[in-house]
């Protein structure tokens, strides 16, 4: 395993063979009841091991995460916050919440840390309640703020409906690589609010700051939200919030996909939202290589309606996942994780260019983040052919849709892919080459196929068997020279 990682976790020899003999009981304590479980997770360890992850929103958590997650934690329930619960016996629950919330706190200089959300929807969930308790006038909305959500009555809802009226977000465009929880349809917030975008310049691909003025000052929304799951630059977030204070919007950055650039100080100064911001909402087990979880930083006036998240929007919290995101954050706050933040986007540019230089397309040219975006409509292929033809080789990545995308947000025309998971693998620049090399060879050796009646698919795709084995094979050699939990061995 990489150095980095190696750092991450501080594994001398003995701890690796108490890792491997920790996992080995576990999976027998499992397969005594439902060995068809212990199979699937010892074949999850396998899979990842032989796969080229290329996911940008994926990561490998450390053993001491995992572990960390596999406890009577799971037992208990824990509605409310430290030291003011709605059950009993939560000691042992408040100390795992305060680490994780002051490891939080301290990475990221933030005033305030919430760390119940349980994914990225309910961090985002959190905060837009918070916003909204905190910005909008009305006797139920303040008896609510004030109290507890199951007390208010029906009609107190039917109040509350009327009182929240029409809620404006501004958010970047899905298309441009903004996020489905930032306002649009398929999500509770494209309901809860009257929601516009702003996209990206169409010469460029790049977020055009005086559009987003205009469009803040034309539109004048009750919150500004910036952050993206597939723009392949930096964000200035210091001109974002002038562009919110100037039309009176709360300022919320969702930094999700690069929390882990920000704890790793490569996003610093303009680039880093959590001096900017309002409210940063964020997940956990992205670039920042935690459990699987959301978390909200906010400013001193938020933190008290944000700490009402459960149980206003969440269910109880998971005492579980708060220990292993305690173990996280500390893993985060040593030197080691900088090193490996600075090399994740090294990674990236280094696969950038090796993308470009063997004739590839991608959105605004390159990337100054840990994903690239490529445009596969110049392979003659849509983003899901692409994305089926690339996993038939053994590499992961997902479709994605490109600005002004002309085959939707099902078939697609890109592939986006990341390097937070391969960095932590140990992967370096170098090997992004080789990964380029790859993930060519396949692109440009597919063909779209055509349908049952002859006419064009967006699905079917033509890849030869043995193109598909040799890649594969080259994959793999590339990934044996960089083995995955090497401390552990399942037998
Ligand atoms: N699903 C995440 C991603 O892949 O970017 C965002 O929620």
């Amino acid at each position: 395993m990489s150095d980095s990682f190696r750092g991450a976790v501080d594994a001398s020899d003995s701890q690796l063979s108490a890792e491997s003999a920790a996992f080995r009981r576990a999976l027998d304590v499992v397969r005594a009841v439902e060995p068809r479980v212990a199979d699937a997770i010892g074949a999850e360890l396998a899979d990842q091991r032989e796969s080229l992850k290329l996911i940008a929103s994926e990561n490998y958590a450390s053993p001491a995460v995992l572990l960390a997650m596999g406890n009577w934690f799971s037992d208990k329930y824990a509605e409310g916050t430290v030291g003011r619960r709605f059950y009993a016996g939560c000691r042992n629950v408040d100390t795992v919440e305060s680490v994780a919330a002051e490891h939080a706190r301290e990475l990221f200089g933030a005033a305030h840390a919430y760390v119940q959300p349980h994914s990225g929807i309910d961090a985002n969930l959190v905060a837009f309640w918070a916003v909204l308790a905190d910005r909008v006038e009305g006797p139920t909305l303040r008896r609510l703020s004030a109290r507890h959500v199951n007390d208010l009555t029906e009609a107190d809802w039917a109040v509350l409906r009327r009182e929240l009226g029409d809620q404006r977000m501004l958010g970047m465009s899905l298309d441009a690589g903004g996020h489905l929880t930032h306002g649009f349809r398929p999500n509770i917030s494209g309901k809860m609010f009257d929601q516009r975008s702003y996209g990206t310049d169409p010469a460029t691909g790049l977020l055009d700051y005086a559009a987003v003025r205009e469009a803040a000052r034309e539109f004048r929304p009750l919150i500004l939200v910036a952050g993206y799951s597939a723009y392949p630059r930096l964000v200035n977030f210091r001109i974002m919030r002038e562009i919110a204070d100037e039309v009176g919007a709360t300022f919320l950055v969702d930094m999700a996909h690069f929390a882990g650039l920000v704890a790793g100080k490569v996003l610093t100064g303009d680039f880093d939202p959590v001096p900017h911001a309002h409210i940063v909402t964020t997940t956990t087990h992205k670039s920042l290589r935690g459990p699987r979880g959301g978390m909200v930083l906010c400013q001193p006036e938020l933190a008290e309606q944000v700490d009402r998240g459960c149980p206003m929007v969440l269910g109880g919290p998971l005492p579980h996942v708060m220990a292993a995101k305690a173990v996280a954050l500390a893993e985060a706050r040593r030197p080691e994780f900088g090193d490996y933040a600075r090399r994740v986007v090294d990674n990236a540019v280094a696969l950038a260019d090796g993308l470009l230089r063997r004739g590839a397309t991608l959105v605004t040219g390159g990337t100054d983040n840990h994903l690239v975006l490529l445009d596969v409509a110049g392979y003659g292929l849509t983003g899901r052919q692409a994305e089926s033809a690339l996993l038939d080789a053994g590499i992961v990545t997902n479709r994605n849709a490109v600005p002004r995308d002309p085959n939707g947000a099902w078939y697609t025309s890109g592939i986006r892919v990341g390097t937070p998971a391969l960095t932590t693998r140990g992967l370096g620049v170098a090997e992004m080459d080789e990964v380029a090399e790859l993930m060519h060879t396949v692109l440009s050796q597919t063909t779209a196929g055509v349908g049952p009646d002859g006419s064009a698919s967006k699905a079917r795709y033509v890849l030869e068997e043995k193109v598909a084995d040799e890649v594969s094979r080259r994959a793999s050699e590339l990934l044996s020279g960089h083995p995955l939990y090497p401390s552990v061995d399942l037998g």
